[in-house]
């Protein structure tokens, strides 16, 4: 008689459903008040690292080289300095650099630099000036500057500084200061203005010719910003989105991270009639309505000054990890990821749970993170304003299981990785065909029971969909008899971890007289509202045989 083990499966099954810890390592130091960490598009084992004080540091294959890409003429102290930089959508062919920094005068000073193939310096003759704003303080300049999806640069203004946006500039639509812009850098619609150097896209929201909600700048994107420190873009090539989150750090009551679908210009972020969604200045009406409240937002009892980080899209942090938002606050040392569930119609995100990562961090006060980053693999720095910049890993766990994956894909899916570090984790990825066609991705794995025994007793699947959707899940295993697959078991899986187990199995039909089992786990979906791609992670696999 067969003997059912249903231990190792739930034991299997329990682990993932925990959530899996992750931790921080340093990978170089010996930097002056890093900023920003970007990654090199043509070389993907380098990466710059901003320091505040202006020169561009190259790091090599995790080592810090001694000569900086770029020293940029910056204006240090307090919240100035060098704070962003972003390399052109066509980098590749143009060489252009673009780096926003403070320059004596005060501004903050937008500048095109451009690179000679893909050379670990640039030289500084090739400055050209794009855009400037003039500074009334020294503080919120916000900092980082991103190219959106559209191909267009996002450049965060900052309200000016002081305390509680004097001025009201990020209500008043006639200033440049308290906006996100968007901006066209490769073109002039300035001639005869030397300083500024930019196209204003034809669809920014306000132009007059596309009915903005009120006559404003051109150059503007969004309203209602205090320090929008840093933002990022859900990286579509990575199956993300395209949204932008961005991160503003408050005045004195809450720190906020906004969220915007992809292409959802003119919104009102509402500062300074609103601090999150703490009516800040009653008196301020806003510029139009209506508000775009933050999707998270925290107090001051858990920090003071939020450092916003990115979507994540990588693969080692595991499937549970992958479209989930990074952040951190800069002074109470304090970081944390919440997951989006995105409604299909609108694109919007809602927080569905808040995960605290500051005790596998190192505890509260673990680094002055002053910036996340991604890697040309989306996978996920963060920087220490001491002088570090860390790598943000998952703790290692064994898994009790040896499968692996063996083949892929299906019709309209590709197999992204077979086998990760801990050498459990499957990662399929499957793009839509025709609007018409099941979406359908899936993976192969092969179940070495290392046994010379036909007795098998259960088989399970753990995974989730990385998108918020519901996908018929089915996990079949090969009756060595026939050579076909079969199905033994079905169920669906969405954005949580599911589990398929397929229990008292006949191991003369589903076991190999060498012990082997091979499974599938496959999926298809109809009717994909908003995404173009689905993404299938297999978290674990596992077979019991007695
Ligand atoms: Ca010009
Ligand atoms: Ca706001």
């Amino acid at each position: 008689m067969k003997r059912y083990l249903p231990l190792l499966a739930l034991t299997l099954s329990a682990r993932a459903l925990l959530a899996q810890p992750l931790s921080i390592v340093p990978v170089v130091s010996g930097f002056d008040r890093p900023v920003e960490i970007v990654q090199d598009p043509l070389r993907p084992n380098v990466q710059f690292v901003l320091n505040q004080s202006g020169a561009v540091r190259v790091v090599q294959d995790g080592v810090l080289l001694p000569t900086p890409l770029i020293t940029l003429p910056v204006l240090i102290g307090n919240e100035r300095g060098l704070l962003g930089m972003a390399f052109a959508p066509d980098h590749a062919t143009s060489g252009h650099i673009y780096f926003h920094f403070t320059t004596t005068g005060v501004f903050m000073q937008l500048a095109r630099y451009t690179r000679l193939g893909d050379a670990l310096t640039v030289d500084p003759v090739t400055r050209l000036n794009i855009f400037r704003t003039l500074r009334p303080f020294s503080n919120h300049n916000a900092g980082c500057i991103r190219f959106g999806p559209d191909g267009y640069l996002y450049l965060p203004t900052g309200d000016g500084g002081s305390s509680g946006d004097p001025g009201n500039r990020a209500q008043t639509p006639t200033q440049i200061l308290g906006k996100m812009l968007r901006l066209d850098p490769t073109g002039d619609d300035f001639p005869t203005d030397p300083e500024r150097n930019y196209r204003i896209p034809p669809s920014n929201p306000f132009r007059p010719v596309n009915n903005p909600p009120v006559p404003a700048l051109e150059e503007i994107w969004a309203f209602g910003l205090r320090n929008p420190w840093k933002f990022a873009f859900d990286d579509p090539t990575k199956l993300g989105t395209g949204a932008m989150v961005l991160a503003d750090v408050g005045q004195n009551t809450r720190e906020e991270v906004d969220y915007e679908p992809a292409g959802s210009g003119a919104r009102n972020y509402g500062w300074r009639r609103f601090e999150g969604t703490f009516v800040h200045n009653a008196g301020t009406a806003l510029a139009y309505g209506p508000h775009t409240p933050p999707i998270h937002e925290y107090p001051r009892t858990l920090g003071q000054s939020v450092t916003g980080g990115g979507v994540y899209r990588g693969l080692q942090l595991g499937p549970e990890y992958f479209g989930r938002y990074f952040f951190a606050d800069y002074i109470a040392g304090r970081a944390w990821s919440l997951g989006l569930s995105l409604d299909p119609v609108t694109g919007e995100a809602t927080v569905m749970d808040v995960r605290d990562h500051t005790a596998d961090f190192g505890g509260v006060g673990f680094a002055n993170v002053s910036s996340f980053g991604v890697d040309g693999a989306g996978e996920m720095f963060l920087i220490d304003y001491a002088g570090t910049v860390n790598r943000i890993v998952r703790q290692e766990t064994t898994w009790l299981t040896d499968a692996r994956a063996v083949q892929g894909p299906y019709l309209g899916g590709q197999v992204r990785s077979l086998l990760l570090s801990d050498g459990k984790t499957f990662d399929v990825q499957a793009l839509r065909l025709a609007s018409t066609s099941p979406l359908r991705a899936g993976v192969d794995f092969d179940a070495r029971t290392n046994r010379a025994s036909r007795t098998l007793v259960g088989v399970s699947v753990t995974g989730k969909v990385s998108q918020a959707l519901v996908v018929p899940v089915t996990l079949e295993c090969r009756n060595w008899n026939t050579g076909l697959f079969e199905s033994v078991a079905t169920g669906n899986w969405g954005a949580a971890l599911g589990t398929l187990s397929a229990t008292g199995l006949d191991g003369t039909k589903f076991v190999d007289a060498g012990g082997n089992v091979q499974c599938r786990v496959s999926m298809a979906y109809n009717g994909i509202l908003l995404a173009s791609s689905l993404r299938l992670s297999v978290e674990a696999a596992s077979v019991s045989v007695d």
